[in-house]
């Protein structure tokens, strides 16, 4: 199949050392050839250039001078879309780069889509679909431990559980159509009792796949922490110490934070956003109501409380209010002003242990941190999992593939008519195909490259 030649600028635009456009196609090397001027002394035309080299020259258009630029050229099937690739580099800035693009499209290629480097590659058999979302993981990681997952992820061992999984579906699959296919032979109770069996552990693995999404998700979007507590306990000295430096302002007047601030931090390699509030108290005035609404509407959406206690002073009904706030979502209790003498203890019921910090002397944060991570770690996913972690398409695909086993294993148990096995089975191979893309649909290509960046 003849495909055009795409190209497409794959640095970000502003100003920069270097910028890189890229062309992908069949025609790559002529296309790039019609406008490029080898110069060095061992610099070659595009078409005469042996594979993965690098040449010295010139972009010209129409005799004039685009950019000094040095040309790699690779060619297929040893590249990232399987096709022949040209990448050129030329000085960095808006200008050199769009008027090098603006001549490859003048002579013969076309603009490419978003994504549509990494479709190709898919398309072409290099990746597979988790593969290609691993490119935007890692593209979009904001810590290393996401940018380790997601090259987990791109490497394959994602796909590999993924297509032992459905090579597993499978099997049990085939063995009951070819039953089918001799409706007069009745399948054993041996055979019967193996099939429940794989169909179990199949089932066992769709459900610890998915007991990885919610890590696999504060990894890629990060965790929402929302802090909380009355006036004064030292909310905002807390963001700050977590952050690690004066991000939000404190003072001693209560009611010195009016709106929300959230700021992305690195805990223990996950990506946590913090969200400093309003003081939880009767609002004074209706600027600081308004602020108090948002605090309880970050609250909502939190993922995780940390509610701030003042250890100095005895507690208040505002930090009854708070406590309160808390007691059913996932949170951590934090007794700040450790540095001072403590004048409380907490009720018998609050539940769960109190972190002792103070945001003047520091003490006490670094065990904040290990807690904030145990929060998400807590389940105790062995390490193999952390090699699998589903995004939020794995995770609704392998849902639809658990509950279709599910009644393919009901129905095999209460020896409903193998068809209506054999039917769920094959609901649940389908879905869990999605993944990997081998079953997928155009519209899901579509809505999965549309996320990619130009040039990707
Ligand atoms: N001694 C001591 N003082 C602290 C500590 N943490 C905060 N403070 C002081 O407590 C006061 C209030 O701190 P903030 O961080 O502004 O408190 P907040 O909870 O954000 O207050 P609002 O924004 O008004 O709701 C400031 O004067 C801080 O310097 C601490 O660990 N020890
Ligand atoms: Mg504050």
């Amino acid at each position: 199949m003849t495909e055009d030649t795409i190209a497409a600028i794959a640095t970000p635009l502003g100003e920069g050392g270097l910028a890189v456009v890229r062309l992908s196609g069949a025609q790559a090397c002529a296309v790039a050839e019609r406008c490029f001027v080898p110069l060095g002394q061992k610099s070659l035309k595009p078409s005469e250039a042996p594979s993965h080299t690098i040449h010295y020259g010139r972009i010209e258009r129409e005799h004039a001078v685009v950019d000094e630029v040095l040309v790699a050229v690779m060619r297929a099937p040893r590249t990232f879309t399987r096709e022949d690739v040209v990448e050129i580099t030329c000085h960095g800035g808006v200008l050199p780069a769009k008027l090098i693009l603006d001549t490859l499209l003048a002579v013969g290629a076309r603009l490419a889509e978003p994504g549509e480097f990494t479709k190709r590659a898919f398309l072409n058999g290099r990746i597979d679909l988790a593969q290609a979302e691993a490119v935007t993981d890692i593209i979009r990681a904001r810590t290393e431990l996401a940018l380790s997952a997601a090259h987990e992820q791109l490497a394959g061992k994602l796909s590999q559980r993924i297509n032992e999984l459905r090579d597993e579906l499978m099997r049990v699959l085939a063995h009951l159509e070819a039953h089918l296919d001799f409706p007069d032979e009745d399948i054993s109770p041996d055979t019967t009792e193996q099939l429940l069996r794989r169909l179990e552990q199949g089932i066992a693995f769709i459900e610890e796949l998915l007991r990885t999404a919610p890590e696999g998700q504060v990894l890629r979007r990060g965790l929402r922490a929302a802090i909380v507590g009355r006036p004064n306990a030292g909310k905002s000295s807390l963001l700050n110490q977590l952050l690690g430096h004066d991000r939000a302002i404190v003072s001693p007047v209560a009611g010195t934070t009016r709106d929300t601030i959230e700021e992305t931090a690195n805990v223990r390699g996950l990506p946590v956003v913090f969200i400093d509030t309003a003081g939880l108290r009767e609002a004074a005035d209706a600027l600081e109501e308004e602020g108090i609404r948002r605090s309880r509407e970050s609250l909502a959406r939190a993922e995780l409380v940390l509610c701030v206690l003042d250890g100095s002073e005895p507690l208040t009904p505002a930090d009854s209010h708070a406590l309160e706030q808390c007691r059913d979502r996932k949170h951590l209790l934090v007794r700040n002003k450790s540095d001072l003498p403590l004048r409380w203890t907490l009720p018998e019921e609050t539940k769960g242990p109190v972190l002792a910090l103070s945001c003047r002397t520091g003490e006490g944060i670094e065990a904040l941190k290990d807690a904030i991570r145990d929060t998400v770690y807590a389940g105790g996913l062995p390490a193999e999992m952390l090699q699998a972690m589903i995004n939020s398409r794995h995770q609704d695909a392998l849902r639809r593939a658990g509950e279709a086993a599910r009644a393919a294993l009901a129905a095999l148990r209460r020896q409903a008519t193998l068809e209506i096995v054999a039917l769920e089975l094959r609901i649940a191979v389908n879905a869990v195909g999605e993944i990997v893309g081998k079953t997928a649909t155009e519209d899901l290509l579509d809505s999965i490259f549309s996320q990619f960046c130009i040039g990707k």
